[in-house]
């Protein structure tokens, strides 16, 4: 009872960014992202090994306690639907650092998700794994899809689907890294802080359905200036609101703001360009293929920017070995 799979991070244009309900891990608002393709993780299930308990290696190296629990959690999800699941060995690898803003516990879960469907006799179907993986990772349903993907509140949950194709619309993301130290506050509790401390956060969830129906259009139309002016929306007041709340949350350094003014200058002398930031200090460029040549040499020219990772739009996840 082995299987591999594969997932990649992706990038919300539109942000995730509030709970409304903790134990359920359900958002408060809904999201837009794009699947990226050449940052990978991959991970290994083995649930014939005869082992006492659920065990993770990250990377080569038995993985935290913190990470451990996470991912016997999702496990015993799956045996809520499956109560005869035996322990399992997991093994994962990522191909860039992990917790540092680049989404690893997005591509991680959807990874292990998508692995531990491809072991089932029975799988589960596509909602009842979005489910899961976003009961672990709130970001991480958006990574079982590729290109464009839409995460929707729907009810008293959550729905996941695709809104375009990558072939659709080929855009091209520049990373520049500005730092690889784990952030200091993780995603869930940053969000709790910013829910119950920042004065503007009841403001921030109710204009977000606002920037989810303009991005919507914008995919549509593949309206370029249309999606930067609501990106770079959305990722600023996800970061006002979380600076805002006390203590305030500051997730980026001094690098990180001269990408953001470059990104602007780039676009202003007339490349196709806009960017994005997460919990974290690296700036996201997303750019027309035909800038990013020009955005990736300026981004590697600023002090400061340890290495610049490029990537196009990918698929969702997908197991890739029995
Ligand atoms: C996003 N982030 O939409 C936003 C923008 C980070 C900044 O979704 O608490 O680590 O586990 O549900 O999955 C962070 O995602 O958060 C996140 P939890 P997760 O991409």
């Amino acid at each position: 009872m082995k299987a591999t799979a594969v997932a990649h991070p992706n990038i919300a244009l539109v942000k995730y960014w509030g709970k409304a309900h903790i134990e359920r891990n359900l958002p408060a608002v809904g999201s837009i992202s794009i699947t990226l393709d050449s940052l990978t993780t991959t991970t290994r299930v083995d649930f014939g090994t005869g082992s006492d308990r659920d065990e993770l290696t990250l990377d080569g190296a038995p993985a935290s306690e913190d990470r451990s629990r996470r991912v016997r959690s999702c496990l015993d999800l799956f045996r809520r639907h499956r109560p005869d699941l035996p322990p399992a060995i997991v093994e994962s690898e990522n191909s860039f650092p992990t917790a540092a803003g680049l989404a690893s516990s997005a591509s991680g879960f959807a990874a292990l998700v998508t692995a531990v469907n491809g072991v089932l006799d029975e799988p589960l179907e596509i909602h009842e794994l979005a489910e899961i993986s976003r009961r672990c990772s709130g970001s991480s349903p958006r990574s079982l899809f590729g290109g464009f993907v839409e995460l929707a509140l729907v009810g008293e949950g959550t729905g996941v689907r695709p809104i375009l194709d990558r072939r659709d619309w080929p855009l091209d993301v520049v990373i520049a890294v500005t730092s690889k130290v784990a952030k200091k506050v993780g995603s869930t509790d940053g969000m709790e802080l910013t829910r119950k401390t920042s004065p503007f956060y009841e403001t921030w969830v109710e204009k977000s359905p606002y920037d989810l129906a303009l991005a919507r259009g914008a995919i549509a139309s593949r309206d370029f200036e249309a999606l930067a002016a609501v990106s770079e929306a959305s990722c600023l007041a996800m970061h006002g609101v979380a600076m805002a709340a006390r203590p305030g949350l500051l997730y980026w350094n001094g690098t990180t703001v001269e990408c953001l003014h470059l990104v602007r200058s780039l676009r202003e002398e007339g490349a196709r360009v806009f960017f994005t930031i997460d919990a974290g200090p690296q700036l996201k460029a997303i750019c027309d293929p035909a800038s990013s040549d020009l955005v990736a040499s300026a981004l590697a020219g600023i002090p400061g920017v340890i290495e610049v990772v490029r990537c196009g739009l990918g698929d969702g996840a997908r197991v890739v070995e029995g």
